[in-house]
């Protein structure tokens, strides 16, 4: 994939010159330039951070990153780049310029009676926004396009877009830095984000549960909600090979393994709140009706409550060391989907019914599953087993294989890795309206080329 999107555009656009190199060192100070060209002469190799992903699926060639300081170098810098048509992106798929905003990080106002906070983009913050992913407490605080009230951001002819609102309510026709909230950088680089931020919780828990079976999942799910209502901030689902994984890893067992049995599912709940007593009065009401619960297996075969900070910490690291448990055994491919709850196990064993060791797990709240399928290597004959079959097992834009109709991807994006398969999840006229708000914002499509759209 990677070679065929950059002949594509290889043809439509520049590689770095050391007139582009002259002109940038008029913008910004030598130390915020790395480039492997005359006069900077970088070293290769302290670029590579920038041309790596962390999977090590892609690998970029960029000869040139430009750390801005100021939303107005930003703007500079695009201007430049739009006249001579070189490219701008995150990571690199080619040789595009990368435009790094680790310098960018400081917090413009907050104003602690609404928690509002205006910042100057921080590589966390701006890229968050730009990508969207939700995390372990999305089912509590819900999505960035809820929370996030203004934006800055500089679009791919220059022109700064100033919508640094931070008025909670504003009907006033369209909402235009939602286009920008999982952008993934194809439309503006964001520089500066306006953003509620609730207060810290005083007090949090968490418990982890093992289930006799999958289905009772949903009915955990169901009571956590009832007794723990507004104090509950994540409930992630861990299926019984990712345990096991993480077990193995560690060296370390959560819960009593003569206990747990045959159990085939493990739940993580936690609580945020401001009266730690009041929290926990309602963790142990949850505990007491999931052991009470009839039936004839009862809906928990274990469970520990944490007691400690040193405990909660365990009890998270069995649901948050997954990945990189995963990241040990082999290389992984991954897929992270909506779909719905029910369905969690159906799919990962759909799934398991092609390659040998998948995991299952992820943000049962928010309907978002995370697979993970560990090979001893990235090959054609996996890739083969793995798609289109996930596509469509999970996708709705084909009606005959869209049992689920769910997304391909839940919180981690498009990228350059399923732009190809968009159609999956965004039908012909979504994809048509994608396609022209693209054209508005970015005609020369300098932004990130390949990503999200093809
Ligand atoms: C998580 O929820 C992350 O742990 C990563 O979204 C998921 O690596 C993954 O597949
Ligand atoms: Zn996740």
């Amino acid at each position: 994939t990677t070679n065929v999107l950059a002949s594509q555009y290889k043809s439509l656009h520049n590689a770095v010159t050391l007139d582009d190199i002259a002109h940038f060192s008029s913008i910004l100070p030598k130390s915020s330039i790395l480039s492997t060209l005359p006069p900077i002469n970088t070293p290769p190799e302290d670029l590579d951070s920038y041309n790596n992903d962390w999977m090590t699926r892609y690998k970029g060639h960029s000869q040139c990153v430009l750390k801005p300081r100021s939303t107005k170098e930003v703007s500079d810098i695009l201007k430049w780049c739009g006249n001579t048509g070189l490219v701008g992106g995150g990571v690199p798929v080619r040789d595009e310029v990368v435009i790094n905003l680790g310098n960018m990080s400081n917090v413009r106002s907050f104003d602690p009676v609404s928690g509002m906070l205006r910042q100057l983009v921080s590589c966390q913050i701006g890229g968050n926004v730009a990508t969207n992913a939700g995390g372990l407490r999305l089912v509590r605080y819900g999505s960035l396009h809820g929370t996030v009230l203004g934006l800055e951001v500089v679009l791919p002819d220059g022109t700064i877009l100033s919508e640094l609102s931070t008025l909670r309510k504003d009907n006033t026709g369209y909402d235009l830095k939602q286009l920008f909230i999982g952008s993934e950088g194809t439309l503006g680089i964001i520089t500066g984000v306006s953003i509620l931020t609730p207060p810290a919780p005083n007090a949090t828990s968490n418990l982890l549960l093992s289930l006799p079976s999958f289905v009772n999942v949903t009915d955990v799910f169901r009571l956590a909600k009832s007794h723990l209502s507004e104090i509950l901030s994540a409930f992630e689902y861990i299926d019984r090979q990712s345990y096991d994984l993480v077990c193995r890893h560690t060296g370390k067992k959560a819960l009593d393994e003569s206990e747990v049995g045959n159990s085939e599912a493990f739940v993580l709940i936690e609580t945020s709140g401001a009266r730690k007593e009041h929290d926990e009065a309602k963790l142990e009401a949850l505990l007491e009706s999931l052991y009470a619960s009839s039936g004839a297996q009862g809906l928990i075969t274990s469970g520990t409550l944490s007691q400690s900070a040193e405990q909660f910490a365990t009890l998270w690291s069995f649901r948050e060391l997954i990945a990189e448990a995963a990241s040990k055994v082999g290389k992984v491919y991954k897929y992270d989907v909506s779909v719905p709850i029910q369905k969690f196990k159906e799919v990962t064993d759909a799934v398991r019914s092609r390659v040998v060791e998948v995991l299952g797990y992820g943000h049962f709240g928010d309907g978002n599953l995370h697979l993970n399928i560990i090979a001893e290597a990235y090959a054609p004959v996996i890739d083969a087993a793995l798609e289109p079959f996930v596509y469509e097992l999970i996708g709705e834009a084909r009606p005959v294989f869209g049992r689920y109709k769910g997304s391909i991807s839940a919180e981690h994006g498009i990228g350059v890795m399923k732009a190809h398969a968009l159609h999956y999840s965004k039908g012909d006229v979504s994809r048509a309206y994608m396609r022209r708000i693209k054209d508005v914002f970015d005609d020369r499509g300098i932004m990130n080329p390949g990503k999200v759209i093809e």
